[in-house]
């Protein structure tokens, strides 16, 4: 018997046949975004953010080299207590992960090409990866994979982490539409605003569902940024968190951390020196994405294409 690379989960499965809405989650943030076990409660509360929308959830990540879309409880449990020693597949890492037995944890890039194949249009995160900071040419692979499948990924940026300005033109150069979810400004993960402008923006969800019909239906483009910034009230201090990034990422570069080991270390870092306060943050801004996300698969799923709807007036 060949080796089942792929499983959908059955309510996940039957919400995607019935043409209902489906949120996809990325199993990353979980696994090395996030201490143990703070990860466990923010899967689970990712996933019920995504559902109080009336929306189904589907987390992703590879269990015994099977790409499995939609976890249950036990999968988050295992994702949450064992990701620290997990892999962090990219989509380019996938197929070597499926051709083994192993586990991984996937990334923006990864999950948005398995949830896309599967047909889910709608992904919530915390913040995407991006153009890193310094001039070691590290850019998140999330950038490219998002140029290239039709998925919309609610997020609030890109890590602060990263170099904001550089990792906007990429996304432009890249094609990728980023438009602002009630704001007009890219968001920066801990604080509402980076200071560069977006060129869009919407206040409702119900017109962001019909530029998503109208961005992969009609015309057959792909990834779309939608940027939520994190809760007011939950917002950190920017002065605060910028010198806290700044001295993280001078002791990333002093440790000689580099590759897919920064990102998670350099959240860890912040998390320890703002004694867990980063972390909160973290959780209400993903928390808030998800609720976005839920309300946005809703209207999606509900909002018809205009190339499909010849006598709807445009
Ligand atoms: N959002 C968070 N925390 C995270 C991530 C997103 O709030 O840890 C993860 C995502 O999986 C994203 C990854 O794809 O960080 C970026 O990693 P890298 O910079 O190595 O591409
Ligand atoms: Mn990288």
């Amino acid at each position: 018997m060949s080796h089942r690379a792929e499983l959908v989960a059955p309510e996940v499965q039957a919400a995607l046949a019935d043409g209902r809405a489906v949120v996809a989650l990325e199993s990353t943030i979980i696994a090395h975004g996030l201490p143990y076990p703070d990860n466990l409660a923010v899967a689970r509360a990712l996933e019920a953010a995504v559902r109080a929308q009336g929306a189904v959830p589907a987390t992703i990540a590879v269990v015994d080299g099977v790409a499995r879309i939609g976890l249950g409880d036990a999968d988050l449990e295992r994702l949450a207590e064992h990701g620290a020693t997990m892999a962090k597949a990219g989509a380019a890492d996938l197929a070597v992960h499926l051709a083994s037995a192993g586990d991984a944890a996937t990334t923006v890039s990864a999950t948005s090409l398995l949830a896309a194949r599967a047909g889910i249009r709608v992904f919530a995160t915390g913040g995407i990866g991006g153009v890193h900071r310094g001039d070691s040419g590290d850019v998140s692979s999330d950038l490219y994979t998002l140029a290239r499948v039709p998925i919309a990924c609610v997020s609030s940026g890109a890590k602060a982490i990263l170099d904001l300005p550089r990792t906007m033109e990429t996304l432009e150069s890249l094609g990728v539409l980023v438009i602002g979810h009630r704001t007009s400004e890219l968001p920066a993960f801990y604080t509402r605003g980076s200071g560069l402008a977006l060129e869009h923006r919407v206040d409702d969800i119900a017109a962001l569902a019909a530029i998503l019909r109208a961005r992969f239906d009609l015309l057959g483009q792909r990834g779309v940024l939608v940027a939520n910034p994190v809760p007011a009230e939950a917002a950190l201090d920017q002065v605060e968190i910028d010198a806290v990034i700044a001295a993280a990422v001078t002791e990333a570069e002093a440790a000689d951390v580099r590759g897919k080991r920064l990102t998670p270390f350099l959240l860890a870092r912040i998390a320890e020196v703002t004694a867990g306060r980063s972390v909160v943050a973290n959780r209400a801004l993903a928390e808030d994405n998800a609720r976005v996300a839920g309300a946005l698969a809703v209207a999606y799923a509900g909002a018809h294409s205009p190339a499909v709807v010849p006598s709807r007036q445009r």
